[in-house]
């Protein structure tokens, strides 16, 4: 069972037990309920104390049940919280460290609350796609008002607990042993004669509830346009204030059921599951030892290599910055003192705080001052030559057990480890530019890569605040492979009839933050054409439209030429539509005896988005990556994939593979249509009625 029941003087103490976090499982609810009607049966006994085991009070419902028959088995949580209030006896929840979600609305429901300082206070269900659905709407803001309330409620940001001390939620502060205090407090009330306080028969106090409501569906409209979950929340709190508790509650729960089952929820449960996924690798239990990180080393101080070591001084961790020259060594830790100094301007960061991460770097222009790095990542020019001459010197200089970490994002990891005698401690860390912005960090394992250089890369990534998905060595490894035939689709629809500005539309129109021709123009076409001209040699028979190459022989590549696909105005970076570009696509059909066609949205969107399902589908064939979850965090972390669809391979699922199969089938029969023949996993999958997530 997981909830533990004793007395202890005269008082019941029902311990919520189900590690990770005391989620509100079905045994943990009904363990509730018995422990309720164990104290209620027991003369000797006069007060509760419901309270956590391990790490938090409770993270709420348990999400692992979402969508199974156990989430709405009896007890839900509405019994248990119903049994809670309804008991004679007072009820104390003894809060510390995380009371969230539903384990909020359990503490809502007792009739007094005693919590430690520094305990994290949340509703935090709106991030899920769904708003609390256990009462929370409805008595938060009995508890501690109402602009307090449809703010945690809207955001689904925690608030310390100290910060509402002096609300309704908190009857006591724990200064020492939570449950001591609990259980002393719980004797007294126990003493006194009922009936005890229930938050529900509060009133919701506000000069101008109506005015503030209003006030708060305006700002709510600009951040949530894709998510319906914010409305709702504001909706049942609402029903609330208008209604009255029994209305409001019986409309909140409307409200979950509706926002449960949508898409947005589905891909935001998923992300959120596939978050933690990532950090797990089959073959390297959590208990495998890492090595100690107290020192990094990077090598190159270019855009990469310097948003690389911000990643580490800003987790507090000392960096050797090593460049060749000292104009481009000086250049790079100036270009680092001027981010810290614009986040400063933007009040993200005190100045203090500014000296005290530049302090922590080290520029040299020696390898020696490496020797003492626990870890050495490289971000030099992206050729393997310049990679064997670092990891040949690497292996001279770094201390046994260094971790030689390269940041390539196209060459063989396996050819640079075999330019050391110490393959196993090579591994690749795939940074994604601006590297001190971009959560994305593909970590390659190499063949040799040793388990706990892994395990320790993958703890880091944690310390660095980076979503690190493990990827397995091809060319591109999981994310660059994927938009190679993203890439190739979007230029064969130039050749075909459509133009950059009509696909980039369509492509932002699903969710995508930018589409391909923008982004392209962002990054540099040439870093795409030097690309192709290594597949020319390499893969001859992948076929691919040269009109992407006629715009680099014209040197426009892109925002950094004021003009690429699109024009763009001195210092302007919004992306005009270009008649001498447009043109240019015109007369390549032409020469290509291509007729033109009109090219609807849907084909844009349907061939842009499945090519990347089948790409990762192969993926997934070969063992690149080992769950469709991982290649889905890669998309919402380093591709800008609209969050609300949950990434390539869940919207395939959403779609249907069946569907998304038959949409390949007849892109195969069409011109250009090589790249369309479904990957095995595609055509299984579909003939099973499965998804990529089960
Ligand atoms: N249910 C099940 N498992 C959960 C969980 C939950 N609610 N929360 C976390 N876990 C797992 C997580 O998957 C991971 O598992 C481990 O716990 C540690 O998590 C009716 C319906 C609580 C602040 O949205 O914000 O209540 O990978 O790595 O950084 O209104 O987890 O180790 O196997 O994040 O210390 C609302 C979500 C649910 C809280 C802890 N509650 N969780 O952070 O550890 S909906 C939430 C968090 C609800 C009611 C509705 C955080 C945390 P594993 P972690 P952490």
């Amino acid at each position: 069972m997981a909830v533990d029941y004793a007395v202890r003087d005269g008082i019941a103490v029902i311990t919520l037990d189900n590690p990770p976090v005391n989620g509100l499982g079905h045994s943990t609810r009904l363990g509730i309920v018995e422990g309720i009607e164990r104290a209620r049966d027991d003369a000797s006994v006069s007060a509760v104390v419901i309270t956590g085991a391990g790490r938090a009070f409770s993270g709420g419902a348990d999400i692992t049940e979402f969508n199974t028959p156990k989430a709405t088995q009896e007890p839900t949580l509405h019994t248990v919280i119903k049994a809670v209030e309804g008991s004679a006896k007072p009820i104390v929840a003894a809060i510390h460290s995380v009371a969230m979600g539903g384990g909020l609305e359990l503490a809502l429901g007792a009739h007094y609350r005693v919590a430690t300082p520094g305990a994290q206070i949340a509703l935090p269900e709106v991030k899920l796609g769904i708003l609390p659905g256990a009462g929370g709407t409805q008595r938060l803001p009995r508890a501690v008002g109402l602009e307090t309330a449809l703010n945690m409620i809207v955001s689904g940001t925690p608030v310390l607990s100290e910060k509402l001390a002096g609300t309704a939620l908190f009857d006591r502060m724990a200064e020492g042993d939570l449950l001591d205090e609990a259980v002393k407090f719980a004797k007294q009330v126990g003493a006194q004669d009922g009936p005890h306080p229930k938050v529900r028969d509060s009133a919701i106090e506000h000069p101008n509830a109506e005015g503030f409501i209003q006030f708060a569906r305006n700002s709510v409209a600009t951040i949530a346009k894709a998510f319906p979950a914010p409305h709702k929340c504001i909706d049942a709190i609402e029903a609330g204030v208008k209604n009255g508790f029994d209305r409001g509650l019986a409309f909140e729960r409307e409200c979950f059921l509706a926002l449960v089952q949508t898409p947005e929820s589905r891909a935001l449960r998923h992300a959120f599951f596939g978050e933690r996924a990532a950090g797990k690798i089959a073959d390297v239990p959590s208990s495998t030892p890492v090595r100690k990180i107290a020192r990094v080393g990077v090598i190159g101080a270019g855009m990469m290599g310097g948003g690389i070591a911000m990643n580490f001084v800003n987790a507090g961790l000392p960096v050797t910055l090593l460049e060749t020259k000292q104009d481009a060594l000086e250049r790079g830790v100036a270009t680092i003192r001027k981010n810290f100094e614009a986040q400063a301007k933007k009040g993200k960061l005190t100045t203090e705080k500014v000296e005290e991460r530049m302090a922590l770097l080290k520029p040299t222009l020696s390898y020696d001052d490496l020797a003492e790095a626990d870890l050495i990542i490289e971000a030099v020019f992206e050729e393997l030559g310049v990679k064997e001459h670092v990891f040949r010197k690497l292996d001279e200089v770094a201390k046994p057990g260094a971790i030689l970490a390269s940041n390539t994002s196209t060459l063989d990891l396996n050819a640079i480890a075999a330019f050391t005698k110490r393959p196993e401690d090579v591994v690749g860390m795939h940074f994604f530019s601006p590297a001190n912005v971009m959560k994305l960090l593909e970590v390659v394992r190499g063949e040799k890569t040793a388990k706990d250089v892994l395990a320790t890369v993958m703890q880091v990534a944690k310390q660095i605040k980076k979503t690190a998905v493990v990827s397995g060595v091809c060319d591109g490894f999981i994310g660059n492979r994927m938009i190679e035939q993203y890439v190739r689709q979007a230029l064969f629809m130039l050749d075909e009839g459509a133009l950059p500005a009509q696909i980039d539309r369509a492509i932002e129109k699903f969710g995508f933050a930018m589409g391909p021709f923008r982004m392209s123009d962002l990054a540099g076409n040439d870093i795409g054409w030097a690309i192709r001209k290594r597949r020319y040699q390499e893969q001859p028979e992948l076929h691919y439209s040269r009109i992407a190459d006629r715009l680099c022989e014209a040197g426009r590549f892109g925002q950094k030429t004021g003009g690429g696909w699109y024009d763009y105005q001195a210092g302007e970076r919004n992306a005009l539509p270009s008649k001498l570009v447009d043109d240019m696509i015109v007369a390549h059909s032409k020469e290509l005896g291509i007729g033109r066609r009109k090219i609807s949205d849907d084909e844009i969107v349907e061939r842009l988005v499945f090519s990347l399902v089948n790409e990762g589908a192969k993926i997934l064939d070969e063992g690149i990556a080992s769950k469709a979850s991982d290649i889905d965090m890669v998309y919402l972390t380093g591709y800008g994939f609209p969050l609300y669809r949950g990434g390539p391979m869940l919207y395939a699922d959403t779609v249907g593979l069946y569907n998304v199969e038959r949409a390949m089938r007849k892109y195969a029969a069409r011109p250009n249509g090589d790249a369309w023949a479904p990957a095995k996993r595609v055509t299984e999958l579909a003939a099973q009625g499965k998804g990529f997530n089960g």
